[in-house]
């Protein structure tokens, strides 16, 4: 059965859809609230939602916060996180993860963008600001290149690029709204994991090539989230790789998990989802078969889980 609670795991799900679907959770499960953090540049909510089995204002439990499509045509980060929710709130296995954590929840960090990689780009990847441009021929930030950390210095300075970081670091509502979701959660703030893909990766700062003070931890807990997922991963992709971003990827400035780290939130990781196979069965990079959208739920659950109890246990 590919249905789990109210939304399948058939398709990728559109904004609306998604958004209708967090309204109903928090109607119907009183572990759940929703918020509204503001508005994308084109108007539309940016809804989180908050879990939590006792009262998640009043808690002093610790928080884990999990956000997937900053970039717009990511989509199977989209199922991922849903996934999350499912056994958060739904279909819950692993009560203490329930009992012991207070949950925050952005499925769709990039409405706009996301939306618009549905009815005209499929590979569009920034938002759909128009702020920062003379003529209207190029438009769009990468909301991973606009948070304030090293802002500007290693990211593209042309509107024109996929990588532009926009006018200044905050510069766009999306990227915004989760500064301010961090600020207000900070002291019990614990992990945070900004979910992409592709390239089975776990992440961690700093984006420059420098190590936060903590660096042996990101690595220990990178590698037992890595471990969790390589033991039920779909057989043919790669094993997970885990390291500093500019170390095992490419050097970058502005990224949200960098920032996060930076304002002392103790474990701030980045979880690049593998690209398993489109409809023609090669790689597919952004373009994954409908067939494996559970499945990449289900592995992401267990990175997940993995990281939870080593935030429960450290
Ligand atoms: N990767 C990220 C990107 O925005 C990244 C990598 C990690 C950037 C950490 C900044 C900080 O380029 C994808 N796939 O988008
Ligand atoms: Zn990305």
């Amino acid at each position: 059965n590919r249905t789990s609670g109210r939304l399948s795991f058939d398709t990728i799900h559109r904004y609306e859809r998604v958004d209708a679907y967090l309204v109903e959770l928090a109607q119907k499960y009183s572990t759940v609230s929703v918020v509204s953090g503001g508005k994308s540049f084109e108007g539309r909510d940016i809804k989180y939602l908050k879990i939590s089995t006792t009262n998640f204002q009043d808690s002093s439990k610790p928080i884990i916060m999990i956000q997937s499509l900053i970039h717009a045509r990511e989509w199977i980060t989209l199922p991922a996180t849903l996934y999350a929710i499912e056994k958060l709130v739904v279909d819950i296995t692993d009560r203490d993860l329930v009992d012991q954590i207070d949950w925050i929840i952005l499925p769709i960090a990039n409405p706009d963008g996301y939306e618009f990689s549905h009815t005209n780009t499929r590979f569009w990847r920034k938002n759909r600001s128009t702020g920062h441009i003379i003529a209207n021929i190029c438009l769009g930030v990468d909301l991973n290149r606009n948070f304030d950390f090293l802002w500007g210095t290693l990211s593209s300075n042309s509107a024109c690029s996929d990588t532009f970081h926009g006018s200044g670091a905050f510069s766009e509502p999306e990227t915004a709204i989760i500064r301010n979701i961090v600020n207000e959660y900070r002291s019990r703030l614990e992990l945070y994991l900004d979910i992409h893909s592709f390239g089975s990766l776990i992440l961690y700062g700093y984006g420059n090539g420098e190590l936060p003070a903590n660096g042996l931890t990101l690595n220990v807990v990178g590698v037992r989230m890595a471990q969790a997922i390589d033991a039920v991963k779909w057989d043919s992709n790669p094993n997970y790789r885990v390291g500093n971003t500019a170390l095992i990827l490419y050097s970058v400035s502005g990224g949200a998990s960098d920032y996060v780290q930076a304002v002392g939130i103790p474990l701030s990781l980045t979880y690049e989802l593998p690209a398993y196979r489109n409809q023609q069965n090669s790689i597919a990079g952004f373009l994954v078969d409908p067939d494996f959208i559970e499945q990449a739920g289900y592995e992401t659950w267990e990175g997940i889980k993995s990281g939870a109890r080593f935030v429960l246990d450290y």
